[in-house]
């Protein structure tokens, strides 16, 4: 078959849909985040599936389907089919399957772990067990919906072990997979009690893919060290690994956005209105942006300590600058990220009741998600993009920031620890996210710096967005996952 046609299947926890109620009724609504946007022409154009959790656990084994407000699921999703071009295929699961295996082995193993935060794992073998049976599960799923011909994306560290169950089972399929977070160095992916079945698991997958060249790095470096035969052939940003008698590939694949839907998206008429009044209410002060969701890998308390050392070490700094932090709500229902929402709220209270005078209040808090236009207006009016993680896969609020920035003369003030930064750090100000003092050195250098200075960075950095967008990123990993040497598709810019 013509690879270019190759049905795709995409895999992962969530499927892209929300329920939303219409005139005529509920229906199934596609998302609007960057990977369901660059996924869904893919999808109708070559036809195709994607696999994933609803995100409700079924109250027993065996439920699903149901219905609501009176329509089956059944009848949604063939609607959902006939609009979007490409069906839909859930994967039930019970409570204490989310709790384990979501919660647990996903939440509170591979995401702090993989951010290089392992005092923040539990490492409980229950999770482990029931991620296995989870991916189990979801891969009986895949391997009865797919067939040979079709192309099987896997996305992100729920799933890591979809590939050795289709082989387990003597299912065989193209398979790719592409992690989002970050890779650890192998002094940290060693403390995984189960870190030789998951590397294993992960070398079962026809082309592993990372977002950073340092990921791909770090995987190769844990590879050989718990599987010494695995010998890896080629330099560029995608490498061949032979394990004896068979192989894979591994490659940095820097996921990206719809650079051209933001830019527009600022432009547009009603959204400008919406800059001008966010700059009017602020009285055309500087505007310091922050836009995360509520994560401790964000470094949002370390972002709020920087902005109170800057106002006491440049008070001429006082009343003439603003900084807006929106935190999404994120896992609102785990202690830890409950008390660090009290931890931000109590920093911001601190840093306004140090400084706030009648007229001016240093810092907005939103603890809230934004419609989509009043984000890119947010992003739009900004003087700087704040963007500190302490570890992140990518971060693509930095993009959307200066996608966003039409008049090009804001500035990216950036974690060195963001995927990001592999990309952007020629013409970002790069920091350390633990450096307090100097995120304010850079914050104070970065409102002063002089308006040429400032576009021409700008500039560089949305060229650089613009050619390297979600649709090339798309395209750059089937082009791997399908061509039959390296030298079938073009070197990614990474
Ligand atoms: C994971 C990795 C990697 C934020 N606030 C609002 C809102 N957002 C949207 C942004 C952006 C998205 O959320 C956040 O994406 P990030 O990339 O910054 O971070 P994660 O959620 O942690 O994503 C990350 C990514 O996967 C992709 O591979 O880059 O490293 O951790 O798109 O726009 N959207 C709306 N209102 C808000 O208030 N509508």
């Amino acid at each position: 078959m013509e690879p270019a046609l190759q049905r795709l299947v995409v895999v992962s926890n969530r499927l892209p849909v929300a329920l939303k109620r219409e005139e005529d009724g509920w229906k199934l609504k596609q998302g609007s985040g960057g990977l369901v946007t660059a996924m869904a022409p893919v999808l109708r154009n070559r036809g195709g599936m994607w696999i994933g959790w609803s995100g409700a656990a079924e109250p027993e084994e065996g439920a699903g389907g149901g219905t609501v407000g009176g329509t089956d699921m059944e009848t949604l999703f063939a609607d959902f089919t006939e609009e979007a071009g490409y069906e839909l295929c859930t994967v039930p699961l019970t409570e204490e399957e989310v709790d384990g295996y979501y919660y647990g082995f996903s939440n509170e193993i591979v995401w702090p772990l993989f951010h290089d935060l392992q005092s923040r794992c539990r490492f409980h073998p229950r999770y482990w067990r029931t991620y296995l049976d989870v991916n189990f599960k979801f891969a009986e799923v895949v391997a009865r919906r797919s067939s040979p011909e079709d192309y099987i994306w896997i996305q992100d560290y729920h799933l890591m072990h979809q590939a050795f169950f289709l082989k387990s089972m003597g299912v065989r399929r193209n398979t790719g997979f592409f992690l989002h977070i970050p890779f650890p160095p192998p002094d940290i992916f060693m403390k995984l009690p189960w870190r030789a079945k998951l590397i294993q698991a992960l070398t079962e997958f026809d082309l592993v893919g990372f977002q950073t060249v340092q990921d791909r790095r770090n995987f190769v470096g844990s590879l050989h060290r718990l599987m010494p035969e695995a010998r890896v052939e080629g330099r560029g940003a995608v490498v061949t690994v032979h394990m004896g008698n068979r192989s894979f590939r591994a490659g940095a694949f820097p996921i990206s956005i719809d650079y051209t839907q933001f830019s527009e998206m600022a432009a547009r008429p009603e959204v400008v209105q919406k800059t001008v009044d966010l700059k009017e209410a602020l009285r055309h002060r500087k505007i310091i942006l922050g836009v995360d969701r509520l994560d401790y890998t964000k470094g949002i308390p370390e972002r709020i300590r920087s902005i109170q050392t800057l106002l006491r070490r440049y008070p001429d700094l006082q009343g003439t600058v603003n900084f807006i932090q929106i935190a999404v709500p994120s896992r609102e229902e785990v202690g830890e990220y409950k008390e660090l929402r009290t931890e931000i709220e109590r920093l911001v209270g601190r840093v306004n009741g140090e400084f706030s005078f009648p007229g001016w209040v240093p810092v907005h808090y939103h603890y809230r998600s934004l419609p989509h236009d009043d984000l890119v207006a947010y992003y739009a009016a900004a003087d700087v993009g704040l963007v500190t993680p302490l570890r992140d896969g990518m971060n693509l609020v930095a993009k959307e920031y200066c996608a966003c920035n039409n008049k090009g003369d804001g500035v990216l003030v950036l974690s060195e620890f963001a995927g990001a930064a592999a990309q952007l750090q020629r013409h970002a100000y790069l920091v350390n996210p633990y450096d307090v003092e100097g995120i304010a050195k850079a914050l104070h250098r970065a409102l002063h710096w002089p308006l040429e200075e400032r576009k021409a960075h700008m500039s560089r950095l949305r060229e650089q967005i613009r050619r390297n967008n979600i649709f090339r990123w798309v395209d750059s990993f089937l082009r791997a996952g399908i061509a039959k040497s390296l030298e079938d598709f073009p070197e990614v810019e990474t």
